[in-house]
């Protein structure tokens, strides 16, 4: 039995968990909501055997852990024992919360690599050791090739975007052909992610080839998608939308703001503006009002200064 409590719009929550049980014949409990003492408490009263979420939900746990009496305490680490196996995906895994889980749980957790257009692809091994920070290999039928910026395949141990080929890749992009031939190369897709190989063959992920897209809280969020929205606002000239290094959540998306007058709105009224409008993931937790925002010689703003500016 397994424990749902990802939303069903995407492959994490609607394939991995809940086709996967039905596929299996196992059974699936859902909550409404994620609730870290919610998840405990179904650690503890139903059976579960196998749980899947993202690295953001395992620090939540951890927090709450961390936070309850040396009793229940106890009573959550015998509940671990009767896991088979726990998976994180869709963001990478820090170091630090594995190493956590392990603490409480005695359970090494399987990392591995997917996205909504390749299905699973790389993944920890089940029966074998699970290396820390890294993804595992590409899953049966999965391949895969490393490219530096001209195409070519680069060295093993050399950092490159990794391309996919193979049965679990989607045909297009419904509607947009534009964005579907942008997304292949020879039949290979471009996940946009760079990876890096160590001797055995095993990937690390080393961060997106574009620094426009930022995954928070496993949510992959375009930057430029949430700058578009905060410049039709009719006290703002001009944005840039980042996202900061977060334990909790990956990254945090952040927005550095130029105002047209001196009457800044406050954090309230953007925040409370901005959720009129998108998901409450994409909703920038701090909006930083700046003179101008930090340039190169040629005007391209610079998104790492712009990082720099929050941390
Ligand atoms: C919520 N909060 C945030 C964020 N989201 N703060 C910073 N960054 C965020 N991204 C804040 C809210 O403002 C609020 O603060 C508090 O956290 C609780 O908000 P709430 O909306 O209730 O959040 P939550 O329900 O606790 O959500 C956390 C979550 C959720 C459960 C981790 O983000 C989630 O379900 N993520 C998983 C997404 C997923 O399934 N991705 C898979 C896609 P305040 O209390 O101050 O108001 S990738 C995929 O499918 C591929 C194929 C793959 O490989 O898996």
């Amino acid at each position: 039995m397994t424990l749902n409590v990802l939303p069903l719009h995407h492959v994490h929550g609607v394939v991995n968990i809940l086709l996967c049980s039905l596929w299996s014949g196992a059974k699936c409990k859902f909550l409404p909501k994620f609730k870290p003492e919610k998840v405990w408490q179904c650690f503890v009263e139903d059976g579960l055997t196998l749980f899947m979420a993202v690295p953001t939900i395992y620090h939540r746990l951890i927090a709450h852990y961390e936070e309850s009496s040396a009793g229940v305490k106890e009573v959550y680490k015998k509940a671990c024992k009767q896991f088979r196996l726990m998976v994180s995906g869709s963001a990478a895994l820090p170091v630090s919360v594995l190493s956590k889980w392990k603490s409480i749980s005695d359970l090494v957790l399987l990392e591995r690599y997917g996205m909504t257009e390749i299905g699973m692809a790389l993944s920890n091994s089940y029966l074998n050791e699970r290396i820390a920070g890294h993804v595992g290999k590409p899953l049966p039928k999965v391949e895969i090739k490393v490219v530096d910026e001209a195409g070519e395949v680069v060295a093993l141990g050399e950092q490159g975007e990794l391309l996919i080929k193979g049965p679990s890749v989607f045909l297009e992009y419904w509607q947009k052909p534009k964005e579907t031939k942008a997304a292949f190369v020879n039949g290979w897709f471009k996940t946009g992610d760079v990876v890096q190989q160590n001797k055995e063959g095993i990937f690390r992920i080393v961060g997106r080839s574009s620094i426009d897209i930022i995954k928070t809280g496993g949510y992959k969020v375009s930057a430029l998608e949430i700058e578009e929205l905060i410049r039709t606002h009719t006290h703002i000239i001009d944005c840039a939308v980042v996202g900061v290094p977060s334990e909790e959540w990956g990254q945090v998306v952040m927005a550095a703001i130029v105002f047209k007058t001196s009457t800044i709105p406050s954090q309230e009224e953007l925040k409370n503006w901005a959720r009129r409008h998108l998901a409450r993931y994409k909703v920038p937790v701090n909006w930083l009002a700046v003179k101008e925002l930090p340039r190169n010689a040629m005007g391209k703003v610079l998104k790492p200064a712009v990082v720099k500016l929050f941390q």
